[in-house]
């Protein structure tokens, strides 16, 4: 049965764009139970072109007021911090597809959970391939690290300055982690409109960085800005290790 589940799920690896559907019951965030998903060294690797230096437009973004110029009080949920990726500068490359990397953005606390465990943030790096299809790559953050990564430039440019958009140039290739190894399933958006299709690859080993960078954020977003977990229903997680 273990086997014929792999087989049958394999080829949504990447999703195709979802028809609306009725009840929806695809949804995102969930908990990822590691030792309920499925082994599939089958699937595809995440193979990641992302280019050491890259340079961002940092956006708070905001729903009643999109690149909200009063970027330093946050209201809840919906908001976030984004940084726009120039078109045609990075991308993923899964069985042979590419999806072009648009946008990242950060949630706190995490949005998924892993066996039960919440990361303090959680960001997401939002693809979109040939056919519209739409792939998050979506990795842990936790403090302790050294700072200097791009996580840390990009949350500090924000918090610091309160201005529409802000310039950061950074490397984009060290913002993952070394080992890709992911949890995989067919998800949603995690805010309006809840749009399902939605390709997760969610990496297992998380990032570390700065404490300050998670209080920072923390205080931006001081009820969060992460949605309640949805239940799984039918779907089956894969693990895809590296
Ligand atoms: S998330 O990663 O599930 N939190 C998420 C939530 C909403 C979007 C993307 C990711 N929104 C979509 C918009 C599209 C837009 C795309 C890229 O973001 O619905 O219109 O093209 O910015
Ligand atoms: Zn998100």
């Amino acid at each position: 049965a273990a086997a014929a589940m792999v087989a049958s799920s394999a080829s949504t690896a990447v999703a195709a764009p979802a028809k609306a559907a009725a009840t929806p019951s695809h949804q995102s965030p969930i908990d990822i139970r590691s030792r309920s998903a499925v082994d599939a060294p089958k699937l595809p690797e995440l193979v990641v072109d992302y280019p050491q230096h890259v340079d961002l437009h940092v956006h708070y973004i905001s729903k009643d007021a999109p690149g909200d110029a009063a970027g330093c009080t946050v209201r809840g949920p919906e908001e976030t911090v984004e940084a726009e990726v120039p078109a045609g500068t990075a991308a993923v490359h899964v069985g042979g597809v590419r999806y072009e990397l648009v946008q990242f953005h950060f949630h706190t606390h995490s949005e998924h959970e892993l066996d039960g465990h919440r990361f303090p943030l959680e960001q997401h790096f939002v693809h979109r391939g040939p056919q519209g299809q739409t792939l998050v790559v979506g990795l842990f953050l936790t403090g302790g690290g050294p700072g200097g990564t791009l996580q840390d430039e990009v949350l500090r440019a924000r918090v610091e300055e309160c201005g529409p958009t802000k310039e950061v140039t950074t490397d984009l290739r060290a913002a993952l982690p070394h080992d890709l190894s992911t949890f995989r399933y067919d998800g949603s958006l995690t805010t309006a409109p809840y749009t399902e299709g939605v390709s997760w690859l969610v990496l297992r080993q998380h990032q570390a960085i700065s404490d300050s960078a998670v209080a920072d954020f923390q205080k931006l977003f001081p009820k969060g800005n992460a949605r309640a977990l949805q239940p799984l229903n039918d779907r089956t997680v894969q693990y895809r290790r590296q």
